[in-house]
């Protein structure tokens, strides 16, 4: 399929500025010609408009920023929307992890029974009441399962997005009580730092796919924050958590997702170029994408 990158260029569901530059970070890497010299058709539909932090008024309601992060995942919600409806793939370049409620509201209409891998040192999991920051990227998978904010929840279209069965999370190292409660509640599927460092990515990314396929899933979103990484590889994020998943693992586990065929679109989240060195974040989430779709030596 071709392949639709989408520019988020939103840095208002966290508190360090610069992660609204990920797009023009990523584009700057090559993520067009990586994916061309595949053999990808790619068309950059360009960025989502977003007002500048500095011009916005607070709206404090323990979610920061609440009425832009809407107002951006509104427009982005719609633009996946007639990304997949056209039969295109998804990519959607952030900016920070708030915007996974946009990508998945967009994608509600084209799956009815959609998996999500999240690939992050964080789950996402909190709300307004659990969050210790009361910055929205930490809130996207609760508000996809329907947990949070009405407007939020219901985002482009009335309630949850996802099932809790559908969702494995990977590289998990950093859960919040909130999260940690939630997670036992629903029993989410999580491999952490622990199930990565006991079993091997190897295992831990087929028992995942397996998990899924088991799921009888109609498509799988991968939403990447680069985060997820140990910082060693990714120094440029906004929450760099140490002891992360490492350079080789998660070329590894793109390369896995891609001999499974499963993944039907994917963003890249929490690229701040301001907070990194010389773009190597931006370098990194390009060659996962190279192993994503498909570049192989041999
Ligand atoms: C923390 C940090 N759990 C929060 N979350 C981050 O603010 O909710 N997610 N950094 O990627
Ligand atoms: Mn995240
Ligand atoms: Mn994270
Ligand atoms: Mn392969």
């Amino acid at each position: 399929a071709t392949i639709s990158i989408i520019g988020v260029p939103l840095d208002l569901g966290q508190s360090r500025r610069g992660v609204n530059m990920g797009p023009s970070a990523i584009r700057y890497a090559g993520a067009v010609a990586r994916l061309e010299a595949i053999g990808h058709n790619v068309i950059d539909e360009g960025d989502i408009l977003v007002d500048a932090v500095e011009r916005i008024e607070s709206s404090d309601v323990g979610l920061k920023n609440l009425n832009e992060v809407i107002k951006a995942n509104t427009k982005l919600a719609e633009q996946v929307e007639a990304a997949v409806t056209d039969g295109k793939f998804p990519l959607v370049l952030g900016g920070d992890h708030s915007i996974a409620i946009g990508t998945l509201a967009g994608l509600k209409k084209g799956y009815n029974n959609l998996g999500v891998i999240w690939y992050d040192a964080h789950t996402d999991m909190n709300t307004a009441e659990t969050s210790p920051s009361g910055n929205i990227h930490g809130m996207p998978l609760a508000v996809c399962i329907g947990l949070g904010h009405d407007s939020l929840v219901n985002l482009h279209s009335e309630g949850p997005k996802v099932k809790t069965e559908n969702i494995v999370i990977i590289g998990a190292r950093s859960v919040d009580p909130g999260e940690r409660a939630l997670i036992e509640e629903k029993g989410i599927k999580v491999y952490t730092m622990h199930e990565i460092d006991r079993y091997g990515m190897s295992y831990v990314m087929e028992d995942a796919i397996a998990y899924l396929q088991s799921r009888e899933v109609d498509g799988v979103h991968l939403s990447l924050d680069l985060d997820g990484l140990d910082p060693l590889y990714t120094p440029g994020v906004g929450t760099p958590v140490p002891g992360g998943i490492s350079y080789r693992e998660s070329h590894l586990a793109m390369e896995m997702l891609e001999d499974s065929g499963i993944i039907t679109s994917a963003e890249f989240v929490e690229v701040n170029p301001i907070l990194d060195e010389k773009n190597k974040t931006a370098d990194v989430a390009v060659g996962l994408m190279g192993s994503l779709f498909g570049e192989k030596l041999i």
